[in-house]
């Protein structure tokens, strides 16, 4: 596979050495989590013991007390599932947090969990590491236990929180702002200074990713669904969002030519809730419904942020753990035989229209793609046709590419495949093309 990317590389830059970036591009640590793809979010805390989605910040500390807590059976399930990291929920909107912070009260430190003398975040770091997983932290700005919640001091007492949770637990790949914004204990609700949240992330964690309704480096994709715009864009005029921003349908889309580079990621929860409920222990979606979701995230040129929610053993639980493997077999069925492997293949992607041909008849019905998007997103509209008794037949048309597009088409057995880019706004940069054929 590396030799194909190579070979496609060379022969797209043949005519220059250094091609020139189009447009905004995205930086080094966007480029290294474009290529994540797949990563866990884990949604734990006081509301998988009271079987609430919201907890309202009254809740005892003592209630959590998650009997066989091991952050490495959550490592080992992501690993085993193909993820490449995990984003933990370190304070929800009921405040509690999963580490001893010194700015609050209300913390595992206060909870029965191990006498008070735990750390998840510290587990969980120690487990990431084992597995070779990058690990994230989710932090609730909106604080629904916290006295100070509705005051300015807030924003500096959940400085101070961004601080230990930057600091104590190593690299972190991403840093993950709620937009929910409601009422504290005190009935008053938060003026957020995000200026002052972003900087204290770069400060302290140079290459960690904020994302927030608004970026600045990830945008949400506008739904809890799973599912980017069937044209995605990872740059957006940037300039125009703001965190709780309302017009979902646009950051589902982002802008073509947008001023910054802004990818969606799509969160998505394998149960209905975000928490745990044991009366979804039947609600966890399948591998199907989970391909159908990979189709239209990974394969719209996002990433897939599927959340796993532990529950109140503090373990994951089996069935998510079993549609996990699942979804992991189907897609190494669906995705291990590259049609256009070395050596299988001709090529010539000297003009706008990439031709392909097999060395001998071949069937087929999906087609992946990819553009090397550190020369920027440049293809608007693609189509494939494949020659079918001497003549050109259209299988399926496209849109955006971005770092990753997956189309199916009906099956179809032929030797000569090209696709053409009707509209890019430079000459496309491809770094990667595969056929394959698909059970469905
Ligand atoms: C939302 C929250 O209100 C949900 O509880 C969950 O954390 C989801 C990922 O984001 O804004």
């Amino acid at each position: 596979m590396k030799k194909i990317l190579i070979l496609l590389f060379i022969t797209s830059f043949s005519f220059a050495q250094t091609p020139k970036p189009y447009g905004v591009t995205p930086t080094a640590d966007q480029v290294k989590w474009h290529n994540m793809e797949y990563y866990a979010f884990i949604h734990f805390g006081p509301n998988a013991f009271t079987d609430k989605e919201w907890g309202d910040g009254t809740e005892k500390e003592e209630i959590f007390n998650p009997t066989q807590l091991d952050c490495r059976q959550w490592a080992r399930i992501c690993k085993a599932a193909g993820m490449k990291g995990i984003i933990l929920t370190a304070k929800h909107h009921d405040g509690f947090a999963l580490y001893p912070s010194k700015y609050s009260t209300h913390t595992v430190r206060e909870s029965k969990w191990k006498n008070g003398k735990g750390d998840i975040l510290k587990e969980l770091s120690a487990a990431c590491k084992e597995y070779g997983l990058k690990m994230g932290l989710y932090i609730s700005p909106w604080d629904r236990n916290h006295p100070t919640y509705g005051t300015p001091e807030y924003n500096q007492v959940y400085v101070n929180m961004l601080k230990e949770i930057t600091t104590q637990y190593g690299d972190l790949f991403e840093v993950w702002f709620d937009g929910a914004n409601g009422e504290g204990p005190n009935g008053k609700r938060q003026v957020y200074d995000f200026p002052l949240f972003n900087k204290t992330v770069k400060t302290y964690q140079p290459h960690a990713l904020i994302f927030s309704d608004a970026g600045p480096d990830i945008r949400w994709v506008g739904n809890e669904n799973g599912f980017a715009g069937e044209t995605c864009w990872a740059t957006i005029n940037g300039d125009k969002l703001f965190p709780a921003y309302d017009k979902p349908a646009h950051l589902n889309v982002g802008d073509e030519k947008g001023t910054h580079w802004i990818p969606a990621e799509c969160d998505v929860s394998i149960r209905p809730g975000w928490f745990y409920h044991k009366n979804e222990d039947n609600k966890v979606k399948t591998d199907k419904d989970l391909m159908n979701i990979w189709n239209k995230s990974v394969g719209r040129g996002s990433n897939l942020l599927l959340n796993i929610p532990v529950d109140n053993r503090g373990l994951i639980h089996e069935n998510d753990e079993k549609a996990l493997m699942d979804f992991k077999k189907m897609r190494d069925t669906y995705f291990k035989n590259n049609l256009l492997t070395a050596g299988n293949f001709k090529k010539d992607f000297s003009k706008d229209t990439y031709d392909i041909t097999l060395m001998k008849p071949q069937t087929f019905n999906c087609f992946v793609v990819q553009e090397d998007i550190r020369y920027g997103q440049r293809v608007k509209k693609f189509y494939i046709q494949a020659k079918m008794n001497g003549e050109w037949k259209n299988l399926t048309f496209a849109t955006t590419i971005g770092h990753k597009r997956i189309v199916y088409f009906p099956t179809t057995t032929a030797k000569e495949l090209r696709i053409v880019f009707d509209e890019a706004f430079a000459k496309p940069i491809i770094s990667n093309v595969a056929l394959y054929n698909t059970p469905e």
